[in-house]
C-alpha cells in the first residue's frame, strides 16, 4: 500500500525530484519512518520467537503471560464515590515547595511535618535489590499517574541513579535520560529522588571532576529533584565534589552516612557513634539540605538507630534526617519505627509485594504503625492496596529475574553484604550449583573485608570486597594464604586498584604491608582520586560519537558515554538494529510469542501497531536462517532471523 500510495500521488505523478518530493510530503516521509520502525521491530520480535530471549540473567519464561491489570484507586474526596479519574497527573505535592521557594525551604517544611514522611524505593531499589535491577519504564508508566494520586505526601520516589543507569543500557536497551524525563512528566508533584556515588557517579569508578559536574547538571535539567549522594568509604573528600555538583545543578542536596557495623555493640569498634557524629558534622559543614543514614546492608537495629538519631537530633534540631535501610535480617520494619521516634523525617519504604527480604521495609505495615503512634505519614492505607495489586503482578511477570531468596538471613551483621550485592552473589553462586558454596562465599566476603581493612561496603566498594571474595573461593585461598603469598600473587584488577588509592581513602587508612605488596610498583593516589584526572572535552566526544553514530546523539548521550563507554558503544548498536524496544510491553520484550497471538504495541502517542505472529517457518537450507512471518495492522510481513541454535 505505501508504493501504491507513493506512486499514485500527484506530485509524484507530476513528475517532481524525489528529494523535494519527500520534504515536501512530510506524512509519507513518516510513513516510511513508521514501517522502518516496525521493520525494525519485527526483527526483535522475529529474533525471540526464534531463539527465545536473550537478556542477561533471565531464566525462563515471564511469569505472566496475560495484561497487567490496573486496579481501580479510590475517589479523593469520598472513597464510597466512583473511582479515581487519573487521566491526568495530581498536581499537589511536595515538589512544589522546590520548585516555588527552592532546596532550603524544601529542606524545612520536612522537618517541620508533624508526622513523618515515605520515599517510596519501588522504581530504584526495591527492583534492584529484588529483580536485578531489571524493571522497564513502561510498567512504571503504566502505574505513574496513579502513583501521582496515591502518594502526593510522599518526600520522594526513588526512580533512578544506583545500578539503574548502567542497567538500563546494557540490559533493557533502554535510555535512563529518557526514563527520567517521562517519569517528570506523569508525576509532575513528588519529587523524584536518585542514588548517586558521589565522585563515581553513577559508575564504578571515579571521573573526573567535569564529569561529575555535567552529570549533576543534565539530572536536574531532566528532571531529577533530590540528590542522595554518597561515597563508598564515606571519605569526605568525595563526598564534597558530588555535593557541590548537586548543589550547583540547583537539586536538593541529600547528603548520606554509610552505616557500617553496630554503634551499640561494644565489641565493634572502629564504626562507632562518634565515628559517626565527626562525619556528620563535616558534611554538614558542606551546607547540604538534608541528612541521609544509608544503611545499605541492613545492619541498623532499632537500639542502634535511637541512639544514632537522636544523638543527631541533638545536635542538629533543624537538619532534617532520612533514613534507609534493607530488610535482609528482617529487622528493617522495627528499625524505621525506631528512627521514627527518635526523631528522623523520612524513612524508606516499598509497596508491600515489592519488599522485604534484601528490598526495603513494606510500605502497608510502616504507614499503618506510623499512624497509630501519631506520626502520620498522609498515605492512605486503601491507595496502597490498589498499588500493591499493580505492583504484585509485575513482581510475577518479571519472576524470571527473582534471585530465589527465600528467607530472612541475620548472617548479614557478619558479612554485611549490601541487599543488591547480597542476591546478585547468591544468584551467581546458585548457578554454580554448590549448595554449599553460599555460605563458603559469605564466608570469603567476611576474609576479604578483613584484608581490606574492615572498609564500609557499598558499590563500588562492595565490588572489590565481593571481586576479592569471589577468586579467593575459586582459587581456594584462606586470609593467611593471602597476606602469606600476597607478593606473588595475580590479584584482579579491582583489588589492585582499591588499594591504589583509587577509590579514595578509607577510614584508618590502607593496612600495609598488604597495600604494598598488592601494588608493588604501581602509582598510589594519596588523596582525592579525581583531583589528577584531566578534566573531559565534551565537545570533542561528541563529535566523535556523531561521526560513528549519527546525528541523532545528543548531550545526554555524551553523558551515558563518559559513564559507560563500552556500555553506550553496544547500546547504540543494538538500538540501530531493532529500534527503540521501551515501547514493547514486558511480556514481547522478555517472552516468546504464542503463534497466532495478537500484540498490541504503541510505537508512539495514537499509534498503535497489532502484530500477531503467524508462522515461523522451518531453516532455510544451507543457513543457520527461519523466516518468521507476521500480520502487522492487517498486512503480512516476513523477517530472516539467523536460528542461534
Ligand atoms: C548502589 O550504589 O547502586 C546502591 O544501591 C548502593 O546501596
Ligand atoms: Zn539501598
Amino acid at each position: 500500500p505505501f508504493l501504491f500510495r507513493l506512486l499514485t500521488h500527484d506530485v509524484f505523478i507530476g513528475g517532481k525530484t524525489w528529494t523535494t518530493f519527500i520534504d515536501d510530503t512530510p506524512e509519507l516521509f513518516k510513513l516510511v519512518q513508521t514501517q522502518n520502525r516496525a521493520q525494525k521491530l519485527l526483527g526483535y520480535l522475529g529474533d525471540i520467537a526464534v531463539n527465545g530471549s536473550s537478556i542477561k540473567g533471565q531464566s525462563g519464561e515471564p511469569g505472566l503471560k496475560d495484561e497487567i491489570v490496573v486496579p481501580k484507586f479510590p475517589n479523593r474526596e469520598d472513597e464510597s464515590g466512583p473511582p479515581l479519574d487519573a487521566s491526568f497527573p495530581c498536581e499537589v505535592g511536595w515538589r512544589n515547595i522546590i520548585v516555588q521557594s527552592g532546596p532550603e525551604a524544601f529542606a524545612k517544611a520536612v522537618r517541620e511535618y508533624p508526622g513523618v514522611l515515605i520515599m517510596d524505593t519501588t522504581w530504584r531499589d526495591a527492583h534492584q535489590s529484588l529483580l536485578a535491577t531489571r524493571l522497564r519504564t513502561i510498567d512504571m508508566v503504566n502505574i505513574a499517574k496513579e502513583t501521582s494520586y496515591a502518594l502526593s505526601n510522599a518526600y520522594s520516589l526513588e526512580c533512578w541513579g544506583g545500578a539503574t543507569f548502567d542497567v538500563a543500557m546494557r540490559f533493557l536497551y533502554e535510555d535512563p535520560w529518557e526514563r527520567l524525563r517521562t517519569l517528570r512528566k506523569l508525576v509532575p508533584n513528588i519529587p523524584l529522588q536518585a542514588l548517586v556515588r558521589g565522585a563515581n557517579g553513577v559508575g564504578y569508578t571515579s571521573y573526573p571532576d567535569n564529569a561529575i559536574y555535567d552529570f549533576s547538571k543534565k539530572a536536574v535539567e531532566n528532571g531529577l529533584d533530590i540528590f542522595r549522594v554518597f561515597d563508598s568509604l564515606n571519605y569526605i573528600e568525595n563526598m564534597r565534589l558530588g555535593i557541590d555538583a548537586a548543589k550547583r545543578a540547583g537539586g536538593v542536596v541529600e547528603a548520606a552516612v554509610c552505616y557500617s557495623g553496630d554503634i551499640a555493640d561494644p565489641k565493634k569498634t572502629k564504626y562507632t557513634l562518634q565515628y559517626y557524629l565527626d562525619f556528620v558534622d563535616e558534611l554538614v559543614a558542606e551546607g547540604i539540605h538534608v541528612l541521609g543514614i544509608k544503611d545499605m546492608a541492613g545492619l541498623l537495629k532499632p537500639q542502634a538507630a535511637k541512639m544514632l538519631i537522636s544523638a543527631i537530633r541533638e545536635k542538629y534540631p533543624d537538619l532534617p534526617i532520612h533514613v534507609h535501610s534493607h530488610d535482609t535480617a528482617g529487622i528493617s520494619t522495627a528499625t524505621m519505627l525506631a528512627a521514627a521516634a527518635a526523631g528522623a523525617d523520612v524513612v524508606d519504604v516499598a509497596i508491600d509485594s515489592m519488599s522485604g527480604l534484601t528490598s526495603q521495609p513494606p510500605m502497608g505495615a510502616i504507614t499503618s504503625a506510623l499512624e497509630q503512634s501519631g506520626l502520620g505519614t498522609g498515605i492512605r492505607y486503601t491507595d496502597i492496596q490498589a498499588l500493591n495489586l499493580y505492583w504484585s503482578q509485575v513482581r510475577m511477570l518479571y519472576g524470571c529475574f527473582e534471585a530465589n531468596v527465600r528467607a530472612s538471613d541475620s548472617s548479614v551483621f557478619d558479612h554485611e553484604m549490601p541487599g543488591g550485592q547480597y542476591t546478585n552473589l547468591m544468584f551467581q553462586a546458585s548457578q554454580l550449583g554448590l549448595g554449599t558454596q553460599w555460605t563458603e562465599i559469605k564466608r570469603k566476603y567476611i576474609e576479604a573485608n578483613d584484608l581490606c581493612g574492615n572498609i564500609i561496603k557499598v558499590t563500588p566498594s562492595s565490588k572489590v570486597v565481593g571481586d576479592f571474595a569471589q577468586w579467593m573461593t575459586s582459587n581456594s585461598l584462606s586470609k593467611q594464604d593471602v597476606l602469606d603469598r600476597a607478593e606473588q600473587l595475580d590479584f584482579p584488577s579491582s583489588i589492585v586498584e582499591f588499594f591504589q588509592g583509587y577509590l579514595g581513602q578509607p577510614a584508618g587508612g590502607f593496612p600495609e604491608p598488604l597495600r604494598s605488596h598488592i601494588i608493588r610498583n604501581k602509582p598510589r593516589v594519596d588523596g582525592r582520586p579525581g583531583a589528577s584526572l584531566e578534566p573531559l572535552d565534551f565537545k570533542k566526544i561528541k563529535a566523535e560519537l556523531r561521526s560513528k553514530f549519527g546525528k541523532h546523539i545528543t548531550g545526554n548521550d555524551v553523558t551515558s558515554y563518559v559513564m559507560y563507554p563500552k556500555v553506550f558503544e553496544e547500546y547504540q548498536g543494538f538500538v540501530q538494529k531493532y529500534g527503540d524496544l521501551s515501547v514493547v510491553p514486558t511480556r514481547y520484550f522478555l517472552g516468546r510469542p504464542e503463534v497466532g497471538e495478537e500484540m498490541h504495541i504503541s510505537i508512539e502517542e495514537g499509534k498503535t501497531l497489532i502484530i500477531r505472529l503467524m508462522a515461523v517457518g522451518p531453516v532455510v537450507e544451507g543457513k543457520a536462517q527461519r523466516d518468521v512471518w507476521f500480520e502487522v495492522n492487517g498486512e503480512v510481513r516476513a523477517v530472516s532471523v539467523e536460528d542461534k541454535n
